[in-house]
């Protein structure tokens, strides 16, 4: 097999990255270890930055966020007994779409499919071979068991954090850069209308709380625990009874149960590797850095590291240039610095450290204060959750 571009993983990286080529005239095939229904079912981000929203709508994919997406013009905060309101549009003219990641990813496999672009499902992506060279190749295996090749002009790795693409960059060519948090957080997925029109991050002496949404009958919501914790320690009382002692505030709305449809841990870790491309290779999404879900980065980040690379790919096709693909790393760098201090700086604020001193417990408080009745902080704030401007 041969293509342009090889492109290893189909979750939000991989997906932009297809369609954007696919509408630019570049051939390219996805290759994905999990089954469609799998990807799409997978629970996962749900705040797009303005910068997402918009590339999905100059993809005219955006139908379906706009229809069943919800527009939040700000958030909350809750500490101290109180409740904070950051005011996204009047501080910044931005808002955020809460839509969640795996319908994004419905959309993105609709539209590659549909414009007969390809994406091979169940297949497992073995290896990148010889990535600096200008004919790397793919080796992966198909559902069947059959080993093939894919040879590429270049190769995409947007294969996640736990993927092979950068394991391919030799090690003393990379730098890794990481951070681990003593806890992680318990995310639920219940029937359950939401008691709150936007989301709460909650910094409750008995720990973080999220509350969440999917839409008007779903509810998602965090707790923040231990970081060996297991799920199933929980039955839905204990998580929802845990839920409503953290977001309790004398101006709390009241708490809407229901069942509780799904479960799940997910660990906190700050990660980049730098730089983000070897070769013929480019690391894109979460192969390339992690972020605690906290500032809502996560997938937003995986957007704009694909936006950057479809423009360098479509230079290169279109006049033979490499500029754009030599200051990928660089340009995508940036921003992803910027979003690790965000996200760093959201967690440190609002989560409750183990064996931290009472000083700074009440310093973490003051520092909430100091950003919420501040509109110098509450816009610092607002600025980099509604994302900085692509490009
Ligand atoms: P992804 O991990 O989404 O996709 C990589 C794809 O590559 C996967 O489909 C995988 O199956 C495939 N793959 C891996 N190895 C392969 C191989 N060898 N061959 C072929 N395919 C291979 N972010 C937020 O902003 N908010 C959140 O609340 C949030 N919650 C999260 C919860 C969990 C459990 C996790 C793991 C992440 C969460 N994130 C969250 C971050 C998440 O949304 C990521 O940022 C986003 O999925 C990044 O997208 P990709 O880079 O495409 O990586
Ligand atoms: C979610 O709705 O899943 C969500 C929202 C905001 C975050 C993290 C997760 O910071």
């Amino acid at each position: 097999m041969r293509t342009q571009v090889g492109i290893i993983g189909a979750g939000p990286a991989g997906l932009f990255l297809a369609n954007l080529l696919q509408r630019r005239g570049i051939d390219c095939v996805v290759l994905e270890s999990r089954s469609r229904d799998y990807v799409e079912a997978r629970i996962r981000a749900g705040v797009l930055e303005q910068g997402t929203v918009d590339l999905m709508d100059e993809m005219g994919l955006g139908a379906r966020m706009h229809k069943d997406g919800l527009l939040h013009d700000g958030t909350k905060l809750r500490f101290n007994d109180a409740t904070h309101r950051i005011d996204f549009s009047a501080l910044t003219g931005r808002a955020v779409m809460v839509y969640a990641q795996h319908e994004v990813v419905k959309d993105l496999i609709a539209a590659r499919l549909s414009a007969g672009g390809e994406i091979l499902f169940e297949t497992e992506v073995l290896s990148v071979e010889e990535p600096a060279s200008k004919t790397p190749h793919i080796r992966f295996k198909r559902k069947d068991g059959a080993v093939e090749r894919l040879d590429c002009d270049f190769v995409a790795g947007c294969d996640g954090f736990h993927g092979v693409a950068r394991s391919a960059i030799p090690a003393e060519k990379l730098q890794n850069f990481e951070r681990e948090y003593p806890f992680a957080w318990l995310g639920l997925l219940a029937e359950a209308p939401p008691c709150s029109e936007e989301l709460i991050y909650a910094n409750h002496p008995r720990g973080f709380a999220l509350f969440s949404m999917r839409s008007p009958t779903v509810t998602r919501a965090y707790v923040q625990v231990a970081p060996e914790e297991d799920a199933d320690n929980w039955n839905d009382t204990r998580l929802w009874d845990e839920l409503e002692a953290r977001l309790e505030s004398s101006d709390a709305e009241k708490l809407i149960r229901g069942p509780i449809l799904q479960k799940g841990v997910t660990a906190m870790r700050s990660f980049v590797t730098e730089p983000m491309q070897y070769g013929r290779l480019f690391l894109a999404g979460d192969a390339a850095h992690i972020v605690p879900p906290t500032g809502a980065k996560g997938l937003n980040l995986a957007a704009h590291d694909v936006y950057v690379l479809a423009q360098g790919l479509t230079d290169f096709y279109a006049n033979g240039s490499t500029t754009g693909l030599d200051r990928y790393s660089d340009v995508c760098l940036k921003r992803i610095w910027r979003a690790q201090h965000f996200s760093w700086w959201m967690t440190s604020m609002l989560h409750k450290f183990p064996g931290v001193s009472d000083y700074d417990a009440r310093r973490q408080l003051a520092e909430l204060d100091a950003v919420t009745s501040s509109e110098a902080g509450s816009r610092f704030l607002a600025e980099n959750y509604a994302g900085l401007p692509f490009g």
